[in-house]
């Protein structure tokens, strides 16, 4: 598999060198600067490439994560052909420069969602946690959402109500700041009456309308990735359930059905991330062996649930899922690509989040994106994808 690692652009703490140094040959990136909905131009996505291979390191652009999906788009409000036809020219626009995987999600609103980004680990690390007890104390008491309280166990609730009866301002704002901090890019952040307003937007959107808005958007931009020659790869939600009463659609193996069945294509297919699919209760394994034909991209990183609905980042080979399984369906799936005569046989992985660790801890890298802790992980993977490779003759 392709070793990749996603960088920010030029304003990134994580450098290009370093990139190198890691290990990687592939580099994960977006155009975080455009805002959603308007098309990358040429003359941008080259700019891009230049900044990587001016660089001097043999390092490439490999996959796009992520070209925006528009609000509106999942919300289907309004005349969508221009955004259809903007989102079709950035697919032609990215194909011209020779880019061909592109990772989105359909996540509405908010992006990967956690409540603490600097959880103590022993010796002093820190990772990245969801707290159930402090979601639900953000959804009941600071968003004031109606009808919240029904929808969280009354075991957890009873810990919100103690963490937010104790919490201080800077703990509601960090909370907030933390839920927050998912959305990549050039974001305005939402105070909590902002998110209140986005939240309303929502309001009658059914996980069927959702899916219906979805199956529209893919209907209006496959068609192009096909005569491009270009694999979309959808992000899994993550968390993969529901959040503040947005619907999530992107969250199990049904859901996924749902999506590659709507449109069946090798341009319409599935970014397998083993940490959001894992927060859940999903087979992440199972759902690579079945999915495995349409998986154009891994994002290869592990965590660990509690019973009460919260987790953690955790070792890429110490969390719930089995990873040295995982790599070996991967694997095999680019063995049975490579031996069907397919030029693209090689998935590109990345080790997604790391640890904060060692010199890196309180760096002012992207939340979950240090250096040491997805080095360590990208290491770890790439042993494992080595071992399974000599050991079954599959090709890496
Ligand atoms: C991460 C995110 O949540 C994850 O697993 O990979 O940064 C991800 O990139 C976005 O949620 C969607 O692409
Ligand atoms: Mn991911």
């Amino acid at each position: 598999m392709e070793q990749t690692w996603r960088w920010f652009g030029p304003d990134d703490y994580v450098k290009l060198p370093h990139i190198r140094q890691a290990g990687a040959t592939g580099v994960v990136t977006a155009l975080h600067h455009i805002p959603y909905g308007v098309v990358w131009s040429v003359e941008e996505i080259e700019k891009r490439k230049a900044e990587i291979a001016d660089a001097g390191l043999g390092l490439s652009w490999s996959v796009v994560e992520s070209l925006p999906v528009a609000e509106a788009i999942k919300l289907g409000e309004g005349d969508l052909e221009p955004l259809y036809e903007n989102y079709r020219q950035s697919i032609r626009n990215l194909a011209a420069c020779g880019i061909k995987t592109i990772c989105y999600n359909f996540m509405p609103v908010l992006d990967w969602t956690r409540t603490d980004l600097t959880a103590e680990m022993p010796g002093g690390g820190r990772t990245l946690r969801f707290n159930a007890d402090q979601y639900a104390a953000f959804d009941v008491y600071m968003l004031e959402r109606e009808g919240a309280e029904a929808l969280h166990d009354p075991e957890v609730l009873a810990r919100a109500k103690v963490w937010f009866d104790a919490a201080s301002e800077a703990d509601k704002d960090r909370l907030l700041a933390n839920i927050m901090s998912g959305l990549p890019g050039a974001f305005d952040r939402y105070d909590v009456p902002g998110l209140r307003a986005v939240l309303a937007r929502y309001h009658g959107i059914t996980p069927d309308q959702l899916r219906e808005n979805y199956v529209a958007f893919l209907k209006a931009v496959i068609p192009t990735a096909e005569e491009c020659g270009v694999r979309l790869a959808v992000h899994p939600d993550d968390p993969p359930r529901p959040l503040f009463g947005l619907p999530r659609i992107v969250s199990n193996a049904k859901d996924i059905a749902f999506i590659l069945d709507s449109y069946r294509s090798d341009s319409n297919g599935l970014t397998l991330c083993a940490g959001s699919l894992g927060a859940g209760r999903n087979d992440v394994v199972g759902i690579a062996e079945r999915f495995a034909k349409r998986i154009h991209f891994a994002h290869l990183r592990n965590v660990k649930k509690d019973p009460d609905g919260s987790f953690m980042e955790a070792e890429h080979l110490g969390g719930d899922t089995d990873m040295v399984k995982l790599v070996t369906v991967l694997l095999t799936e680019q063995k049975r690509r490579k031996e069907a005569g397919q030029e693209a046989w090689r998935i590109p992985f990345r080790p997604d989040h790391g640890f904060e660790l060692l010199g890196d801890v309180g760096a002012p890298a992207h939340p979950g994106y240090s250096t040491i802790g997805r080095l360590k992980g990208l290491a770890e993977i790439r042993g494992v994808m080595t071992a399974v490779a000599e050991i079954r003759d599959l090709p890496v």
